[in-house]
């Protein structure tokens, strides 16, 4: 993949204000894009959530913030004001959002002559100007000392204009970039609430762009609302993860509407991703929303990677409980804490997993690493060829069983598409292709072809002879035939009808033929690599 130039730092522009004066309205409306949540009550978004403006043919970056002086019924007020004061710090110019409707109000005051006491370039916007009362707050605004406030609506796309000129007069744009290239890969990180997905975001941000407190983290359970996608520098390459809200049981979701937009916003971060890592507390079982994310995960074919964070506290608990003097090894407790986890989540027995304490940074750097490693896996795209193999290989090993005297035949697999990497067999009668046997087949493609430790989708299609393929193609050769005797079945390692399991490890007939190996796994492979491909797998029907 060509080499993307390290990105010019983009002037960013932050905005400010009281709580509900429209500040995620006007970030919203200036960048015609529903990024930050926007609801009618104050204290919604906390975070610091950003995303890129064009300005004629420059880019410039948009902060926005929480509410200034809200007091936060979570008790996370300073954490709050402590991510303005950041985003204020970080600005090129800042946009002070005041609101017509209120009128001036000793908080805006406040604000403003702290804005003026740290010397911050500032452009006074007063929102909701399109009321009767605007006249007269535009006067009382000027009262500030922050110049002539601009009136604008977001709501209604008022004197946009006349803002984007106001901020081009005010920040130097000549060095601004002229493109900002979509991020090689998203990552989006999800878990239950407080399992650490803040603070594994924030070691992150520190290690790649020198900002610890990106997000806020704090014990409270709910604290992130919004997906704040966090962008990052790695190798010259722009990557970015975002943090979503944590997850709870569905039953206390739809009693309260942020969580359940948060919730949604979420989802749509998994869907997004091209890896998810999904964060699971150590120190508490897993439960219900686990298991609901992972299907969701699952279902939405994305790389996962199981990161098992706070193990600073897990190895504590597990050492508490065993007696004294009792040696354990930081491996053994992984071994198993890897099995109860196989045993919870058991169609996801191939994704990786990793033991990270977030707090500390211990581990981030791997797990990053491992989520490249991941999505370059989930982007190959692999001959035809090597595909055909694979299958030939597959069926040599186990028929499906088809209604007597009927014959299952594959005729050519191709694939199709990458992330997830699709393969499409055609087949003289797709009825014959039952769950359990396309579960084999998929579970043997993940030894036979480079893709060990992500999804492969498989499509069974029927084909009729002597049509031509889609794209042109058209078959050539013998067709692959299954099932040489009346009864549909030849002899194969596995008898008809069980699904292949390594538990009990059989030898499958490679007909002499080597099969050639799938690609390294990774080191926290959660299967042991061992010598034979096939009898790597854990015990379990998949
Ligand atoms: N001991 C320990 N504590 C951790 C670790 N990671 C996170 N924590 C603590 O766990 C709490 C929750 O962390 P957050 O990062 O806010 O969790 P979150 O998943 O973002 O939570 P929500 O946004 O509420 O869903 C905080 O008090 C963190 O300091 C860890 O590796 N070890
Ligand atoms: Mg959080």
């Amino acid at each position: 993949m060509p080499r993307i130039p390290p990105m010019k730092r983009l002037p960013v522009i932050a905005i400010v204000g009281r709580p509900n004066v429209g500040k995620s309205s006007l970030l919203n409306a200036l960048v015609g894009k529903r990024i930050s949540i926007v609801q009618d009550m104050p204290g919604v978004t906390r975070d610091r959530v950003t995303a890129y403006l064009q300005m004629d043919d420059r880019y410039v970056e948009l902060v926005d913030t929480g509410g200034y002086g809200f007091v936060d019924p979570d008790q996370l007020t300073e954490h709050i004001n402590q991510q303005i004061e950041i985003a204020m710090a970080r600005a090129d110019l800042v946009l002070f959002i005041v609101d017509c409707e209120d009128g001036l109000t000793s908080a805006d005051q406040e604000i403003a002559s702290m804005l003026r006491r740290k010397g911050i370039k500032t452009l006074l916007l007063a929102n909701k100007a399109d009321g009767e009362r605007a006249d007269v707050a535009l006067g009382e605004f000027a009262r500030l000392g922050l110049g002539t406030p601009i009136g604008v609506s977001a709501l209604r796309e008022r004197n946009l204009d006349q803002v984007l000129a106001a901020i081009e007069k005010n920040v130097d744009l000549s060095a601004a970039p002229k493109e900002v290239p979509p991020p090689e890969m998203l990552v989006a990180i999800v878990g239950k609430r407080n399992a650490g997905k803040s603070t594994l975001v924030n070691a992150i941000a520190s290690l790649y762009e020198g900002d610890p407190n990106r997000v806020i983290v704090s014990e409270v359970p709910g604290t992130t609302r919004d997906s704040v996608d966090v962008h990052f520098e790695k190798d010259g390459k722009s990557l970015v993860v975002i943090d979503t809200a944590g997850v709870r049981k569905m039953r206390h979701m739809v009693t309260n509407d942020i969580e359940f937009y948060s919730f949604h916003r979420a989802e749509r971060s998994i869907r997004r991703a091209g890896v998810v890592l999904m964060l699971i507390d150590a120190t508490i079982p897993i439960s219900e929303p686990d298991k609901k994310l992972a299907n969701y995960i699952s279902e939405q074919f994305k790389p996962i990677i199981f990161v098992i964070n706070k193990w600073d506290l897990a190895k504590e608990m597990i050492r508490e409980r065993r007696k004294a003097g009792e040696e354990l090894r930081d491996e053994d407790m992984m071994e198993e804490y890897r099995t109860y986890l196989d045993q919870e989540l058991r169609h996801l027995d191939y994704a990786p997993m990793a033991f990270v304490t977030a707090k500390e940074g211990r581990n981030v750097q791997t797990v990053v690493d491992l989520t490249q490693h991941l999505f370059h896996q989930a982007n190959q795209r692999l001959s035809t060829a090597k595909v055909n193999q694979a299958v030939r290989q597959i069926l040599s090993e186990k028929q499906p069983s088809t209604p007597s005297g009927r014959r299952a035949r594959i005729y050519y697999a191709t694939q199709i598409d990458v992330a997830p990497p699709s393969i499409v067999i055609f087949v003289n009668n797709p009825a014959y292709f039952d769950p359990s046997y396309t579960r084999f087949i998929v579970n043997r493609m993940r030894d036979l072809l480079p893709y060990p430790e992500v999804p492969i989708r498989l499509i069974v299609r029927q084909r009729e002879q002597r049509k031509a393929l889609p794209g042109g193609e058209q078959i050539h050769g013998e067709a692959i035939t299954l099932g040489d005797d009346a009864s549909g079945q030849t002899p194969s390692a596995s008898r008809p009808g069980r699904t292949y399991s390594a538990r009990k490890p059989t030898k499958p007939k490679t007909g002499g033929k080597k099969v050639k190996a799938a690609a390294p796994r990774s080191r926290f492979s959660k299967r042991k690599p061992t010598k034979t491909k096939t009898t790597k797998k854990r015990g379990r029907d998949r």
